[in-house]
C-alpha cells in the first residue's frame, strides 16, 4: 500500500510535516515561505512555494480566490514535483491534509485535487481537513461551506476533522491544534500502518481503496485504546471506537455506507467472539451493511488499539452546522450590501457639482476662452485655395 500525504497551507502541511515524521511520504505545499521554513520533518526538496509572483511568498490572507489562483498558477511546477517523487511505483491513495477556513488550503486543495484525479486516475484522492472553529466567524465558515461543495465533485472521500469536536476548552489555540492534528495523524497512520500486513483476516489496499471511493461523500475515522490489563471486554472498546467520542466529527454513523475495523493487540485478549458481537452490532447500525476487518494478533503488544473508518456518510452535524451558517451568513451580507448600495445612492442623488456653486476663480480664464483667443487670427484651411485654382 503506497500512500502520499500531500499538505496544502500552514494547518494542511503541519499534519503533512507530522505524518513525515512517523516516515510517511510527505509533501508540503503554501503561499507562506515563512511557514514552509518552520517546517521540521518534510525535507526542503519537497516543500514547494506556489502564488510567489502574486503574494510575495506571504500568504493568501484568508482568500481562497487568490489560494486557487496561486494553485493554478503553479500546477505544472507541483505536479511535475510529485510526478518525481512517485517515480514508477503507483500511489494507491493520494491524502491531501488542509485546514477548511483559510485562503491556500481551502482554495488550493481542489484545484490540485481534480489535477491529480485526472494525470492518477487509479489513485484515490482522499481530502483531510479540519473544520473551523465556531468562534472564527464568518469568513472561515464561508470559505469551509465552498470548499466542501468543490471537494464533494472532485475528491474520493472527505475526512472531515472537527476543531469544535476535539478542542478542550481553556487550552490555549497553538497547544489545542497540536494536540488535535497529532490525533489526526495517530488515527490515520495507526490505520494506514495496519493495511497489508500479512496474517489472516487482515486488510489490503484493495479493501481500502474499496471503502474510501465514495463519490465524495464525508468520512470519519474512529479509535479507541486501552492498556491490555485493563479491557475485560474487547466488544465494549470496539464499539468505544464509533461512539460520539471516539469520532472527531459530530456524524450520524448509521448514514455511513461502509466501514472498516481494524484491531491490533496482543492474541490472548482478541476473542472471536467479543469481536464478532461488536461488529456485528456495527454492521446492523449503518446503512450500507458492510464492514471490512482486519485482527492483527501481536505478542509484544501491551495496549489495545480499535481504528475504525466510516464512510459514504451524508448526515453529519459538524457539516449541517457549517452549511447552514454559511448560506445564513453569505444571504445577510449580499443583502446588507445591496442595502448599502442602495442607501448610498438614495443618499447622494440629488447633490449639486461644484461649478453649480462656485464661480470660476477669478484670474484664471478656463481652457476654452484660452484656446478661442488663440486661434482668433489663423485662416480657415478650407478658405485657402492653392495655386491656380
Ligand atoms: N486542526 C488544525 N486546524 C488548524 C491549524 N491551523 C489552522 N487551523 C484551521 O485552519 C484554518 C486556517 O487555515 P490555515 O491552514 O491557517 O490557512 P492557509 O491555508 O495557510 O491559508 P492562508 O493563511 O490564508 O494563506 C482555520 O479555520 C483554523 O481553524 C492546525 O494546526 N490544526
Ligand atoms: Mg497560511
Amino acid at each position: 500500500m503506497r500512500a502520499l500525504i500531500i499538505g496544502v497551507g500552514q494547518c494542511g502541511t503541519k499534519i503533512a510535516d507530522l505524518f513525515s515524521l512517523v516516515d510517511f511520504d510527505a509533501v508540503a505545499i503554501n503561499t507562506s515561505k515563512g511557514d514552509l521554513d518552520y517546517l521540521k520533518h518534510i525535507p526542503p526538496e519537497r516543500r514547494i512555494l506556489i502564488g510567489e509572483s502574486i503574494t510575495g511568498g506571504k500568504g493568501v490572507n484568508a482568500n481562497p480566490l487568490l489560494g486557487m489562483r496561486a494553485m493554478k498558477d503553479d500546477l505544472p511546477l507541483v505536479m511535475r514535483k510529485i510526478g518525481s517523487i512517485i517515480g514508477y511505483e503507483d500511489v494507491d491513495i493520494f491524502f491531501l491534509t488542509f485546514g477548511f477556513g483559510g485562503g491556500t488550503g481551502a482554495g488550493g486543495t481542489p484545484v490540485l485535487a481534480e489535477a491529480l484525479k485526472e494525470e492518477y486516475p487509479d489513485s484515490l484522492v482522499v481530502a483531510i481537513g479540519a473544520l473551523p472553529l465556531k468562534e472564527e466567524g464568518i469568513r472561515p465558515t464561508i470559505n469551509a461551506a465552498i470548499t466542501l461543495e468543490k471537494l464533494s465533485k472532485v475528491a474520493d472521500s472527505i475526512i472531515a476533522i472537527d476543531n469544535n469536536k476535539l478542542k478542550e476548552g481553556g487550552e490555549d489555540i497553538s497547544k489545542a491544534y497540536e494536540k488535535i492534528n497529532y490525533t489526526i495523524v495517530e488515527r490515520i497512520a495507526s490505520l494506514l500502518a495496519l493495511i497489508d500486513v500479512p496474517g489472516e483476516q487482515t486488510l489490503d489496499a484493495s479493501d481500502l481503496k474499496f471503502v474510501l471511493k465514495a463519490f465524495g461523500s464525508f468520512a470519519t475515522v474512529g479509535y479507541a485504546k486501552a492498556e491490555a490489563a485493563k479491557v475485560r471486554n474487547l466488544s465494549r472498546l470496539i464499539i468505544k471506537s464509533f461512539e460520539s467520542e471516539g469520532l472527531y466529527l459530530e456524524a450520524n454513523i448509521e448514514s455511513a455506507l461502509y466501514g472498516l475495523v481494524a484491531i491490533h493487540g496482543p492474541p490472548e485478549l482478541l476473542k472471536a467472539k467479543e469481536i464478532f458481537e461488536a461488529l456485528e452490532y456495527l454492521t446492523g447500525k449503518i446503512r450500507g451493511k458492510q464492514i471490512f476487518r482486519g485482527f492483527y494478533p501481536d505478542p509484544r503488544e501491551r495496549e489495545v488499539e480499535v481504528v475504525t473508518l466510516l464512510t459514504g456518510i451524508y448526515d453529519s452535524k459538524s457539516i449541517e452546522d457549517i452549511i447552514k451558517t454559511a448560506k445564513e451568513y453569505a444571504k445577510s451580507f449580499i443583502r446588507a450590501k445591496e442595502e448599502a448600495e442602495h442607501k448610498k445612492r438614495e443618499l447622494l442623488t440629488g447633490l449639486p457639482d461644484f461649478e453649480d456653486i462656485y464661480p470660476s476663480p477669478e484670474g484664471i480664464p478656463d481652457l476654452k476662452s484660452v484656446l478661442e483667443e488663440i486661434n482668433k487670427d489663423v485662416p480657415d484651411i478650407s478658405r485657402i485655395r492653392r495655386k491656380g485654382e
